[in-house]
């Protein structure tokens, strides 16, 4: 069944439906569906909006990668479902790498979501091919990657995470950000900026600011990046939730 538009829940009911046909499709993992209700319940709680607190991690992210030397998107199997279009995008704007990186690897899987990219415009997708001497310190799939890419990048945007790889980069000196909407998640308490939003919402509002943010002076980047305080915007966007709760409840 299609979901007519005029159902009050149009939007959050046809982004699950991206996500199912990624599931059918070979891009996303059974799992990921999973991870997308658990990711929907903090939404809700948010209000299914982009808060002042991500707003201002999402300046913060675009700014730390603008000034990146070797800035790396990593792209999973429920990212790639819902906004393939998107990450591509943004990183031809960002000159950003773009490399697959899987929970619940298969070559198979890893070879569909590259192929999906490729049919969004991407010219190339790191991660079919990593490299077994640049590994990161897990003892699951996540640990493969590519030199070019994650290997040696300094700044890794890990939209949607499963926590310990956060943790690897962050060890190995890396600036990592994570989008994640559980403002609480071993990930979002980690990355070096947390976005607590939807991906379907951050990455076009990351497009649009990085447009804005079109040749800057270096200077004004590193002065954004360092006056960030993640602890601080975390603990905004928990008070934000627990605002919309409350407004929530008062209408009842
Ligand atoms: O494609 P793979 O094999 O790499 O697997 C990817 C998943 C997502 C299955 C894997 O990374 C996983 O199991 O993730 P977790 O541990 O369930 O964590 C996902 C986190 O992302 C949770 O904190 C959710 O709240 C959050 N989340 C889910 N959907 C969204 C989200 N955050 C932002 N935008 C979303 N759309």
């Amino acid at each position: 069944m299609t979901v007519p538009k005029s159902h009050p829940r149009y939007q959050s009911l046809h982004i699950r439906e991206r996500l199912v046909s990624g599931v059918a499709s070979g891009i996303a993992s059974q799992v990921g569906l999973i991870a997308h209700g658990r990711g929907e319940a903090f939404d809700y709680l948010i209000g299914e909006r982009t808060t002042g607190s991500a707003m201002h991690a999402t300046e913060a992210a675009v700014a730390m990668l603008a000034s990146a030397r070797n800035p790396v998107i990593s792209v999973n199997g429920n990212v790639a479902a819902l906004v393939p279009g998107e990450i591509v995008e943004l990183g031809r704007i960002l000159d950003a790498k773009i490399e697959i990186n899987l929970f619940y690897r298969t070559e198979e899987r890893v070879c569909t979501i590259a192929n999906h990219l490729h049919e969004h415009g991407a010219s190339e997708v790191f991660g079919e091919y990593p490299d077994p001497d640049s590994t990161l310190p897990l003892d699951h799939p996540r640990s493969l990657v590519c030199e070019e890419g994650i290997g040696s990048a300094d700044v890794v945007l890990v939209p949607l995470e499963d926590g310990d790889r956060c943790q690897a980069l962050v060890d190995m000196g890396k600036s990592v950000i994570a989008i994640d909407l559980n403002p609480l998640s071993r990930t979002a308490q980690t990355a070096t900026i947390t976005i607590v939003d939807n991906v379907v919402r951050t990455i076009p509002a990351m497009i649009k600011i990085a447009r804005q943010m079109k040749d800057p002076p270096s200077d004004r980047l590193d002065e954004i990046v360092s006056q960030y305080d993640n602890r601080e915007t975390l603990m905004a966007a928990i008070e934000e939730i627990c605002g919309a709760y409350s407004e929530k409840s008062g209408e009842f």
